[in-house]
């Protein structure tokens, strides 16, 4: 059951959760480009999504959350597992389809999923997550368990049916859904601008009359405290809300992607607003961290994920009967 109801405000915020949300924004980078040089290497196989230039979203938010909310994430999925504290090493693990893996190695990087951390997926079909985050909300809301569900997706969600189909229900039936969106501009090579009417995707939740807001999904402290807000209102029984998070992917859709639709222009332009970057440099202003505590978190969270990789390496692959377990409801 829920102990902590609300978080603190960020003005509230001690220093030590500030460098946290820092480290974990650091340990979600270095584990990304690890894994783009693990798939480099072959070590990695199928899809690989990463989450460059993201972190303030995934981190802002879940920090803003009780652990005992449930989440749901599209297949760019990295950052949110380690946002929420799956163990890094089990999800290179599943990157690597190694038995260990959060997902038992059946799952890969689109399908991370770890029901004890209240992770509910790592789903690849765009949007069809949605109408899932309002069942378990409908749950949760018989249950009157206190839980929210927060709901990740890109903007290439939005002009997909069960968006609206999941937006609608969950308005009429007052669900405790926390619908956030990743606005990044581009669906695979599209540029939203080609293929919506409406581009501030924060507008479409006024069709469903849920309260709604553009945020900056760059800068950590604002991701956090909008979320704390917007989970409060959901908490309470008003019903769901709705955050679209503006920001940049700085690698491409997945690694396969040779990015010829952008210019390298645009990404240069949005890595001055890199979310590490400026976060370091607000903490160094306020006195909160120095250079010689940066390095120290950098050294930490390289072991980390060198460890991870190590793990993965050493894991063994699933057993052939692991094909049938998983397929259908178990007791187990
Ligand atoms: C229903 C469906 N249609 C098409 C695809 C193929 N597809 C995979 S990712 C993607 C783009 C999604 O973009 P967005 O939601 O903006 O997420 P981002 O990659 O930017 O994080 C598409 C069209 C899919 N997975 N599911
Ligand atoms: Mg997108």
């Amino acid at each position: 059951m829920t102990q902590l109801i609300d978080k603190p405000a960020v003005k509230e915020l001690p220093n030590e959760q500030l460098i946290e949300l820092l480290r974990k924004m650091m340990l979600i980078r270095r584990f990304e480009t690890k894994a783009a040089e693990m798939y480099s290497k072959q070590k990695i196989a199928g899809f690989l999504h990463l989450y460059n230039g993201q972190e303030a979203i995934a981190v802002g938010a879940i920090s803003a959350l009780n652990n005992d909310d449930h989440l749901l994430t599209h297949y760019r999925d990295h950052g949110h597992a380690l946002a929420r504290g799956l163990e890094p090493e089990r999800i290179m693990a599943e990157l690597f389809g190694k038995a260990t893996g959060v997902s038992s190695g059946k799952g890969g990087s689109m399908h991370l999923f770890d029901t004890e951390k209240f992770f509910m997926g790592g789903y690849a079909i765009v949007a069809g997550h949605l109408p899932l985050a309002c069942g378990i909300a409908l749950a949760n809301q018989r249950l009157k368990n206190n839980r929210i569900v927060i709901c990740f997706f890109g903007d290439g969600a939005v002009n997909e049916g069960e968006f609206h189909e999941a937006l609608n229900l969950a308005a009429v039936w007052k669900l405790p859904v926390l619908f956030m969106c990743e606005n990044n501009f581009y669906g695979m090579g599209t540029d939203i601008r080609r293929v919506s009417a409406v581009i501030e995707v924060y507008k479409r939740a006024a069709a469903y009359a849920m309260p709604s807001k553009q945020v900056d999904g760059m800068n950590v402290l604002e991701m956090y405290g909008e979320t704390v807000k917007a989970a409060k209102r959901v908490r309470a029984g008003d019903g769901p809300s709705f955050l679209e998070a503006i920001t940049f992917r700085y690698r491409g859709h997945s690694m396969a992607d040779p990015e010829a639709y952008r210019n390298r222009g645009e990404t240069e332009r949005w890595r001055e607003l890199d979310p590490i970057i400026t976060f370091r440099k607000t903490l160094t202003e306020d006195g909160v961290i120095d250079d010689g505590a940066f390095e120290t978190l950098e050294a930490e969270v390289e072991d980390i994920v060198n460890e991870a990789v190590r793990y993965a390496e050493e894991s063994p692959v699933p057993q052939l009967e692991e094909l049938y377990r998983h397929v259908y409801k178990e007791d187990s």
